[in-house]
């Protein structure tokens, strides 16, 4: 199984891919913890990503292209993946695609998560109080919910087409969200293709 977990930030991929990654006994990888252990070891990478993920904005692709390359390229990752927070760039979907093209896979979901924009900044807002991100900021989360609605949003249209995505509804308690999203991946494609 490869799926990929969408949705803007606060919409609880962080939350639900371990559990789901677990279902389908492949990884989970989200290209943010990946960030953040490397922030906390100051390793050059982290040094690189740690400006941008502060300001709210996304870490520059090649930065984040090269790092999701090797990933996968690990032997954990031969029998699928569950990529959570990746792609998030026209540029990173076209390296997934080649990634995937020369491994001679594909994608067999994308799973979004659909939550209004007031209830994303109360979570993302109630979860500084409890970790102290400091990308939890109000400013800083409102800049994060901008930037995926101009860079990332864009992408389910893509996806779409593709007859991959199933929209689920991510509010309600965690169980709930999980028993929507095993619901979908059983189901067809909630969203119809609408580009190519
Ligand atoms: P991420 O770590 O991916 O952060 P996020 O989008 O905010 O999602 P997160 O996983 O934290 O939130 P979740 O919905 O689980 O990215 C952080 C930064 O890293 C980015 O801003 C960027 O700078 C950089 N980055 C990452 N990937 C990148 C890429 N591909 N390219 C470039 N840069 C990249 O949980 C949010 C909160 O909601 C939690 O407190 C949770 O407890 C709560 N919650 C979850 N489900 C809930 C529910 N059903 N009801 C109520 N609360 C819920």
């Amino acid at each position: 199984m490869r799926l990929l977990l969408m949705g803007p930030p606060g919409a609880g991929k962080g939350t639900q891919s371990a559990a789901l990654a677990a279902r389908y006994g492949i990884p989970a990888i989200a290209t943010g913890d990946i960030f953040r252990s490397q922030v906390a070891e100051r390793t050059p990478l982290g040094v690189t990503a740690q400006g941008y993920m502060d300001r709210g904005e996304y870490v520059p692709d090649e930065v984040t292209n090269a790092m999701v390359a090797a990933r996968l390229g690990e032997a954990d990752c031969a029998r699928g993946f569950l990529l959570d927070g990746y792609p998030r760039t026209a540029e990173q979907v076209a390296e997934l695609d080649a990634l995937l093209a020369a491994s001679d896979h594909a994608l067999d979901a994308v799973v979004v998560l659909a939550v209004d924009t007031e209830e994303l900044v109360g979570r993302l807002v109630r979860r500084a109080g409890l970790e102290g991100r400091t990308d939890d900021t109000e400013p800083v989360i409102r800049r994060r919910q901008e930037v995926y609605a101009e860079q990332t949003a864009p992408l389910i249209a893509l996806y779409a087409a593709r007859g991959l995505v199933r929209e689920v509804d991510g509010t309600g308690t965690v169980v709930d969200v999980a028993a929507r999203v095993d619901a979908a991946l059983g189901a067809q494609s909630t969203i119809e293709a609408s580009v190519s």
